[in-house]
């Protein structure tokens, strides 16, 4: 029975005469287990970029965000590596702050919990598990500042006027003042970001490959995974990486849950991934449209990620 919303997504796209699947799905166990490899890649400078701005720059984010007790909501906090560093330099400037990471997994939840509370005993953590906007909305009012967090480049995954909209969401569950804090990658050498999105080794093609192992293990599917390859290019004049599973030849495949074959012809592409680049000017248009004012980027020191300042205006 095709009842799952992945089932759907799946059959949809793949359906589709430009085939399609969303990158939401690459984070299964495996899925994220390879990101986290990813992280570590040589090539992959996002995750060590935005590191740097933390390290850096956390005193000069706090003077813009401005004095008074803060909450601070954490959109998919991930492994919480650069939001430890972050909440670090800032409490031990005598902010008064309140942590609500935000996550649909509760494993992922628990084990960031603990990480904080060994990391930084003194913090105040109100850990939450599920929907982004509904946990957002059910945040008590108080007379403190609200801080969302949404770092790591995801906006980047959106196109422009669905990423406005997901902006949009989170402007209206804010009030006049409050700020949100974005990780967007920036536009630089072509070659650097071709190269995060097609590293030596291999682990990025591992990543988009196990989205095709996923559907073989969620909805039965029977893809021979060596008949896929993967290829990345990004389009500096527009800011785009594209990500794609490349089908080696004319083929068939069946899904059990969806009961249908879908075909492939030889080099016929699956679009897996956008990661969107922007430029300053860029950012700021973002957040105007939004609802924001766009009130401090800040640059890592080689000028390649960007954690940008916006304000409900
Ligand atoms: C987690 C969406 C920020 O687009 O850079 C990494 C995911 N894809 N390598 C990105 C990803 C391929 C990543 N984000």
């Amino acid at each position: 029975m095709m009842n799952s919303e992945f089932a759907i997504d799946v059959d949809k796209g793949f359906s589709d005469k430009k085939k399609y699947l969303s990158s939401k799905y690459f984070y299964d166990d495996k899925g994220s287990l390879l990101f986290q490899q990813i992280m570590e890649l040589p090539e992959y400078y996002l995750t060590r970029a935005e590191l740097n701005i933390f390290q850096a720059r956390s005193l000069d984010i706090l003077e813009k965000i401005g004095g008074g007790n803060l909450n601070i909501v954490e959109l998919g906090a991930g492994d919480g590596l650069k939001t430890i560093e972050f909440l670090r330099n800032i409490t031990s400037a005598k902010a008064d702050v309140t942590y609500y990471p935000i996550d649909i997994s509760e494993e992922a939840i628990n084990q960031l919990t603990d990480k904080v509370k060994t990391n930084l005993p003194e913090l105040n953590i109100e850990p939450l598990i599920g929907d982004y906007f509904k946990e957002l909305h059910d945040i008590p009012s108080s007379d403190a500042k609200m801080v969302v967090l949404f770092l790591g480049a995801n906006i980047g995954n959106y196109r422009r006027p669905v990423a406005i909209n997901l902006l949009k969401l989170i402007n209206d569950n804010l009030g006049k003042g409050d700020m949100l804090l974005i990780g967007i990658d920036i536009k630089k050498s072509p070659n650097l970001i071709a190269s995060a999105y097609n590293d030596k080794q291999g682990i990025t093609k591992a990543f988009n490959l196990n989205l095709l192992s996923r559907i073989n293990r969620e909805l039965g599917g029977n893809i021979n995974i060596d008949k896929f390859d993967f290829y990345s290019h990004y389009n500096p004049q527009i800011g785009d990486v594209e990500s794609h599973l490349v089908s080696l030849e004319k083929q068939e495949v069946y899904l059990e849950v969806c009961d249908k074959t879908y075909h492939f012809a030889k080099n016929e592409l699956i679009f897996t991934e956008l990661s969107k680049k922007y430029d300053r000017h860029e950012i700021e248009d973002l957040a105007t449209n939004a609802g924001f004012k766009c009130i401090a980027q800040f640059h890592d020191e080689n000028d390649y990620f960007a954690d940008c300042l916006f304000k409900k205006v």
